[in-house]
């Protein structure tokens, strides 16, 4: 009769550079809690269905301007909007998976090198939501970035700001003093996820997992 004060589910987050393959790394993992008979949530940052999320669209497509602190604190608000729904869900034994979170929020708009916008104040918004219990960063020269469908079409997909942004994570990584799991994305989707899969797999049977704050 107590099997509903279930474990806390786990917070799991993709984060990298640009095609490097979080959306599919994310269905994959997706796809390996369901085969498992686990409950798993998808949750995508940014959610560009939300009033906010429309907003930051509108911007990456180019079809709207914003200034550089107005747009860095949509895509923080975006994640706010969502944080109580995913906290209830993780409370409630839900595993979570999201693709994108604080970390490309702080670092893009750091790389952006606007002297006003520098790294620590761009980390500020994201203090005080969800810690991940796994944080995985997946890392791609930008020339086999480039060579993968897609690239290009958006605001930011340039190679230099790729490459500020790639070491803005390394630096913010550095800083926050959290546990990464660097994973090498440049190999195919199948052995990028028998990586993330090992890791993942090792986290559910440890029951210190699943506390996250
Ligand atoms: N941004 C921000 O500024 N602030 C924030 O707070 C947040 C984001 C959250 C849009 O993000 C932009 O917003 C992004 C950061 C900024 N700017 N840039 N540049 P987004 O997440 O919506 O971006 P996206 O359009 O989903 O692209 P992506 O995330 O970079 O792609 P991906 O998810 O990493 O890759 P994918 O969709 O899985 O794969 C891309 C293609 O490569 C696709 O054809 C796959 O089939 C292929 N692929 C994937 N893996 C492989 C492997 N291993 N081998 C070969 N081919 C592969
Ligand atoms: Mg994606």
């Amino acid at each position: 009769p107590d099997s509903a004060a279930s474990k806390r589910g786990l917070l799991i987050v993709i984060e990298g550079l640009d095609r490097s393959g979080k959306s599919s790394q994310c269905q994959r993992l997706f796809d390996f809690f369901r085969l498992q008979g686990q409950r798993i949530r998808y949750a995508k940052f940014p959610d560009r269905t939300t009033p906010t999320g429309k907003m930051i669209d509108s911007y990456l497509t180019g079809q709207a301007q914003q200034d550089d602190h107005s747009i860095h604190l949509l895509f923080s608000a975006n994640r706010w909007e969502a944080i109580n729904s995913i906290r209830s869900d993780l409370i409630r034994g839900m595993n979570v998976i999201v693709d994108r979170y604080s970390f490309s929020g702080a670092v893009y708009s750091a790389a952006k090198d606007n002297p006003d916008l520098p790294l620590p104040w761009a980390w500020n918004p994201e203090i005080g939501l969800l810690k991940p219990d796994l944080l995985f960063f997946l890392d791609i020269s930008s020339t086999d970035a480039a060579k993968r469908d897609g690239y290009g079409a958006e605001r930011y997909e340039m190679e230099g700001m790729q490459t500020r942004v790639r070491t803005l994570f390394k630096d913010l990584f550095a800083r926050l003093d959290i546990t990464v799991y660097q994973v090498d994305a440049g190999r195919t989707i199948d052995q990028v996820a028998v990586d993330i899969q090992a890791v993942v797999h090792t986290a559910m049977q440890n029951p210190q997992l699943g506390s996250s704050d």
